[in-house]
């Protein structure tokens, strides 16, 4: 890696915008995850990436300049394959991005929403990011097809991951790996601080969307497929259906109509069973 010289960054004007879709893209690819990591190796074939973890394409402007928030604990083994995988797989998109890495101290319980905001603006001060993607340290994108990149509304984008049999759990799922503009965060106020312990804050996200009329979209399931890293099974927040039923009245004052919240899109798990189909739905 190198360090960031900004004698050597490129000249705006003189340089023409990549390809909407990258020449570099190679469709499906199998996520290596057993193969022993060499760092030596992985630092000689990613030098074009800087030591802070940013990467810009040499050879056009990116469409996107795109953050990556990685929220993270104790899972080393887990990071390592994922940064092997997303480095490459981002550069093959032409995107200019930088990666975060938020970690918490130990003596704090693990709490997504709060590193998620904290990552958000960590890097909005670095610098000027058109687009912020919350990423699970444990999801592989299979598909470069997958584009990493924000659209008008919010994106929901590990619709088909291998754990669940590469269907969508329920149409309100909001968490995995998601990404939206600078404007769309500030517009919600960010995550919910308030999930400590396992789940709840993507669906509270969910509801936030939902109550300020945006629509989350997703790509077709044969692109947005993920193998997920195993893992022990993390300990669930017993307050996070409470929080969620809270969500909105603490947000806004207001309470949600029930058919607008995640309790009516779960009620839709139960009846639908395992099989909502994903395809360019608006949820
Ligand atoms: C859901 C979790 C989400 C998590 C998905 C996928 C809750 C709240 C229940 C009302 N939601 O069950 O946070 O992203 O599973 O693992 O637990």
């Amino acid at each position: 890696c190198y360090l960031w010289d900004t004698t050597n960054t490129t000249d705006d004007a003189q340089i023409s915008k990549c390809p909407i879709i990258s020449p570099y893209l190679v469709g499906y690819r199998k996520p290596v995850i057993n193969e022993r990591i060499v760092w030596e190796e992985v630092l000689e074939k990613y030098k074009a990436v800087r030591c802070d973890s940013h990467f810009q394409p040499s050879n056009c402007k990116a469409r996107q300049k795109v953050a990556l928030i990685v929220p993270f604990r104790d899972r080393y083994a887990h990071l390592e394959v994922f940064l092997r995988h997303i480095h490459p797989f981002l550069m093959r998109q032409q995107l200019d991005y930088g990666i975060y890495v938020i970690d918490l101290d130990d003596k704090i319980k693990f709490n997504r929403g709060l590193l998620l905001n904290v990552g958000f603006i960590e890097a909005s001060k670095e610098y000027d990011y058109d687009c912020y993607i919350f990423h699970d340290v444990d999801l592989l994108p299979e598909n470069d097809k997958n584009l990493y990149r924000c659209s008008d509304q919010p994106r929901h984008m590990s619709v088909a991951v291998d754990k669940f049999a590469y269907k969508l759990p329920y149409a309100a799922i909001f968490g995995g790996v998601s990404a939206m503009t600078k404007d769309q965060i500030l517009f919600v106020n960010g995550f919910s601080n308030k999930f400590s312990g396992w789940g709840g804050e993507d669906d509270d996200m969910f509801n936030r969307l939902k109550h300020h009329n945006m629509t989350v979209m997703r790509s077709m399931d044969d692109v947005s497929m993920y193998k997920m890293l195993k893992h022990k099974q993390s300990d669930p927040n017993p307050q996070r259906f409470k929080l969620i039923r809270t969500g909105m009245k603490r947000a806004s004052g207001l309470k949600m109509k029930p058919c607008q919240s995640i309790f009516f899109n779960l009620w839709g798990v139960l009846l639908l069973g395992f099989n909502v189909k994903a395809s360019l739905v608006s949820v």
